[in-house]
């Protein structure tokens, strides 16, 4: 069986909706989200795309490769710990020159920020959904700006230390809750939120492995869930291996994600994963 191509990722998002949110979860396959980090210190890509004309470059790539959402960061969140903290203004010089070029070329952009400030200018300059490593929780005019501009929001997990003694995924839970209510609180609507388990945040890599195992217990919250396993360091704790060679570790957490529940998946590598994905689903379809 030969299973079509989808439609043009970027006419079948400007096409009028609800919102990007839904008009994302519309599709009959898990929609695949692409990462652009304009910083000079992420964990896997860092100083690979802070020149303008890279950035640009790589956010038409992701999308021809059939990324239908991107993520752009101005501040590594350095997941394991060890990030840079990146003033507001420093932040903002970052996205400057690329931001509202890349939102140009059609498809929708969330902006992968921790900074209230941060996030309120970059929707201002035409970013459609709020990322938050902190899930609402860290900067406390995060809720606000998402009501003010009635955009969607990524709820992550995430703690200050890993502690192994723990049951990750009540503790994951306990944190949604947390969040849910702040952003209740600040009017934002229930079909704009969706909830990421913040893989490789404040997890031993052995709780990374169980969110994604029991992945399927978070739909109980009955919302979307997005999972970004990309190149992550738990991959190098099953099968050892730097950043840039753990695609295939990615690509295997990514298929098992989606079929627990993942809805959106988070991704360096956009054409692999599409395939990965597509794949998959046509399998799947002959069961
Ligand atoms: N992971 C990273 C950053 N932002 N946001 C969500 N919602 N989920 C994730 O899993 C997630 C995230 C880490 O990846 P990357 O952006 O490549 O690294 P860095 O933060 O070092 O730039």
């Amino acid at each position: 069986m030969v299973v079509a191509p989808p439609p043009s990722n970027v006419e079948a998002d400007q096409r009028p909706g609800p919102n990007p949110l839904a008009r994302l979860l519309a599709r009959a396959t898990p929609a695949v989200m692409g990462v652009l980090n304009v910083t000079p210190d992420s964990f896997s890509d860092g100083g690979r795309f802070m020149a303008p004309p890279s950035a640009l470059e790589q956010a038409r790539r992701m999308i021809s490769e059939g990324a239908v959402i991107l993520d752009i960061g101005a501040e590594s969140t350095r997941p394991y710990g060890g990030a840079q903290a990146v003033p507001i203004d420093e932040e903002m010089r970052r996205l400057t020159p690329v931001l509202p070029a890349v939102v140009a070329l059609g498809v929708p952009v969330s902006i992968d920020t921790m900074k209230a400030a941060v996030a309120d200018w970059a929707l201002t300059s035409g970013a459609a959904v709020i990322n938050d490593v902190w899930g609402l929780q860290r900067d406390t005019d995060m809720a606000g700006v998402a009501a003010k501009h009635g955009v969607p929001v990524i709820i992550m997990h995430n703690r200050e230390h890993a502690d192994s003694s723990i049951d990750i995924m009540a503790d994951i839970s306990a944190f949604f809750a947390r969040s849910l209510a702040i952003a209740e609180g600040a009017g934002i609507a229930r079909d704009q939120i969706v909830l990421d388990p913040g893989i490789g945040f404040g997890k031993t890599p052995q709780q990374s492995l169980i969110a994604i195992a029991r992945l399927r217990e978070l739909k109980s919250f009955g919302l979307p869930l997005l999972v970004g396993a990309s190149r992550k360091r738990f991959i190098a704790s099953v099968s050892p291996a730097p950043p840039d060679q753990r695609l295939g570790g990615s690509l295997a957490a990514h298929v098992l994600a989606v079929a627990t529940g993942a809805a959106i998946i988070r991704t360096h590598d956009v054409a692999e994963t599409v395939q990965a994905l597509r794949v998959t689903a046509a399998i799947e379809s002959m069961r």
